[in-house]
């Protein structure tokens, strides 16, 4: 099982991103616990020094699965479907000016938080419109350098558009690319899916990038979450990607990050041998 974990390139008020500040420490630490890569959660590709990332990856021997871009939405509030035009269109530059560093890494860029929510006075067909014509333009944009997009079906209470996995397999239908698939998240699948083990077999081959927290959002093994039985249906779809933590920095994130590997790590033992090997 290939293990990632959200490190954020620079500060951040997202609370799930566990490591945040001085990133050649972290990502130090990162590596000596055995984590085979970093997802990295960047607002603006232009405050990132691409050369200097890659180097520094590469010196740690990581790879980098996937790039965040919902500090865009935190941050700026950037979004699809916001009702001013220049808005949307900074929302589509800014997804298109990630794929550069992602094509350089073979990383998924994420699609989260900067889908928007129904904002006032916009209908929801109207906001899924736009949604889907700028997740057609992003998708267009990336497949030439081999990029692909995922977007995260995200709990009710952080938005009001794509909430389930049935949700993201349709406007996978609607979007129409084939470099267009999903990121579940187990904590978002936990509120929203009936049956999570269902859900991740529904999406199958179009499961593109996968995040891991427990029930209450701190490391696997914090909750009451059954990883054994969730991860174990991920491996049987055929999945070879990465298992990305993003959880609470609880009780703090370097106690967090070394929990999580230790309880994955004997997730994977008890797997064997169906999970993919490193
Ligand atoms: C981002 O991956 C995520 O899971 C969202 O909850 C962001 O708020
Ligand atoms: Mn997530």
């Amino acid at each position: 099982m290939k293990l990632a974990i959200v490190l954020s390139t620079q500060p951040a008020q997202f609370n799930a991103v566990a490591f945040k500040g001085d990133l050649e420490a972290n990502i130090a630490k990162i590596a000596a616990w055995g984590y085979d890569g970093v997802e990295l959660a960047i607002r603006d590709p232009r405050l990132v020094d691409g050369d200097a990332l890659a180097a520094l990856v590469q010196r740690y021997d990581l790879s980098v699965p996937a790039i965040g871009t919902g500090q865009a939405w935190g941050e700026e509030g950037l979004s699809f479907p916001d009702p001013d035009p220049a808005v949307r269109q900074a929302a589509i530059e800014r997804v298109k000016s990630h794929i550069p560093l992602a094509a350089r890494f073979d990383a998924v860029i994420i699609i989260g938080l900067l889908r928007g929510i129904v904002k006032p006075g916009v209908s929801q067909e109207q906001a899924m419109a736009w949604v889907v014509e700028a997740l057609q333009e992003c998708s267009a944009a990336a497949a030439p350098a081999g990029v692909r997009l995922a977007l995260e079906p995200i709990n009710r209470y952080e938005t009001t558009l794509i909430n389930t996995v049935r949700q993201g397999l349709d406007l996978i239908e609607r979007v129409g690319a084939a470099n267009f698939g999903l990121l579940l998240d187990t904590f978002h699948m936990n509120i929203e899916e009936p049956d999570m083990e269902e859900s991740i077999r529904l999406a199958g081959d179009r499961i593109f990038h996968f995040h891991v927290a427990d029930s209450n959002r701190w490391h696997p093994g914090a909750g009451h979450l059954d990883f054994a039985s969730l991860l174990g249906t991920l491996f049987e779809t055929g999945y070879e990607g990465f298992v990305s933590g993003e959880f609470m920095p609880e009780p703090d994130a370097d106690t967090a990050a070394q929990r999580a590997i230790r309880f994955l790590r004997a997730i994977e033992r008890e797997l064997a041998p169906h999970a993919p090997q490193d």
